[in-house]
């Protein structure tokens, strides 16, 4: 589906209309996939629109910088403030939100030490990303044939535009073979996340979801579930998990801010209980907390104005 517009995208410090938000076809990151970038929602609440833990993502779009390298002209706060602004000008109740960093026109090479950054956040409407069903009916997986990276080759916890290229070849092997989705294995065989989600599964009623070292990334949605699960009584560890724990899982379920939370309902066509019910309990109170409904999380919601 395109993209639906909004009228401004933040590029560099203003708000420029959407269609001119445009980059030199030499821009460094469009050839070595050197950005970095972020995936926020921003959803309605009672108060407004209110952007989900943005600083959280802010500051891990800077750690992402700070993995790679790069210097990012601006303050968290500025970039905090930048969103808002963005978020405000689309006049949509709710939206997804792209930061993205890059490496800018005016310098080729592989080395980036005299590139300039440049810093752009567009924000669209976006809509559940596995499907509007995908807690319900849940999910079909499939174990990619492409691995993880390995934390020596691209560092993983880093949300490197170039990574994503790793996950594009998974999501399309999947999508082609007739799945939803792919769960990528870590180089050593353990599981680490998929194409654009964390991944949790349920053994003798306990939560598991694989650790960064596995090759995953810090989700922001992993966390909050973490903490939803945790102040629901569940027991909940971040550990490995291996290809067999998921075949006999008692439920699993996969989140990530464009996708939320999604159900599995089977791994390599081994059925897997779906939708599990603790994974409709922890879905049910994400999606509520995620509009400021829950006054436990209200401090997740950022106002945008
Ligand atoms: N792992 C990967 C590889 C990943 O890309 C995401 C987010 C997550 C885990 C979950 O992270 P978090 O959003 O902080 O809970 N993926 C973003 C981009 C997806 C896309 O297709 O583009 C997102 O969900 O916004």
């Amino acid at each position: 589906m395109p993209i639906q517009t909004t009228p401004k995208i933040w590029m560099n410090g203003e708000l420029v209309d959407w269609d001119k938000a445009q980059v030199h076809v030499l821009t460094h990151t469009l050839h070595y996939g050197t950005g970095v970038f972020e995936g926020i929602r921003a959803y309605p609440t009672d108060n407004g629109p209110a952007v989900f833990r943005l600083t959280e993502h802010i500051k891990r779009l800077f750690n992402s910088a700070h993995i790679m390298g790069m210097e990012i002209p601006y303050t968290v706060d500025e970039l905090v403030q930048a969103t808002k602004e963005t978020v405000a000008s689309t006049g949509l109740p709710g939206c997804y939100v792209r930061p993205l960093a890059y490496y800018g026109y005016g310098e080729m090479g592989l080395n980036t030490l005299p590139c300039r950054t440049d810093v752009a956040i567009a924000c669209w409407p976006w809509g559940a990303y596995l499907g509007d069903d995908a807690v319900s009916k849940g999910v079909r997986m499939k174990i990619s044939s492409w691995t993880r990276h390995d934390h020596n080759t691209m560092p993983p916890a880093a949300k490197t535009v170039g990574n994503y290229v790793n996950s594009s070849l998974a999501k399309v092997e999947a999508l082609k073979a007739g799945y939803d989705e792919a769960i990528m294995l870590a180089p050593n065989g353990l599981i680490a996340e998929c194409t654009g989600e964390n991944i949790f599964a349920v053994r003798n009623d306990i939560i598991i979801t694989p650790p960064l070292s596995a090759g995953a990334l810090e989700g922001i949605t992993q966390n909050s579930v973490m903490t939803i699960a945790r102040d629901q009584g569940y027991d909940v560890r971040v550990d490995n998990l291996a290809r067999s724990d998921l075949y006999i899982a008692e439920e699993i379920f996969v989140c990530g801010t464009a996708a939320e939370i999604s159900s599995v309902n089977s791994v390599d066509d081994r059925a897997v209980p779906c939708p599990g019910p603790k994974t409709k309990v922890i879905a049910e109170i994400y999606l509520d907390a995620v509009k400021g409904k829950v006054d436990k999380y209200k401090h997740w919601c950022e106002l945008a104005v």
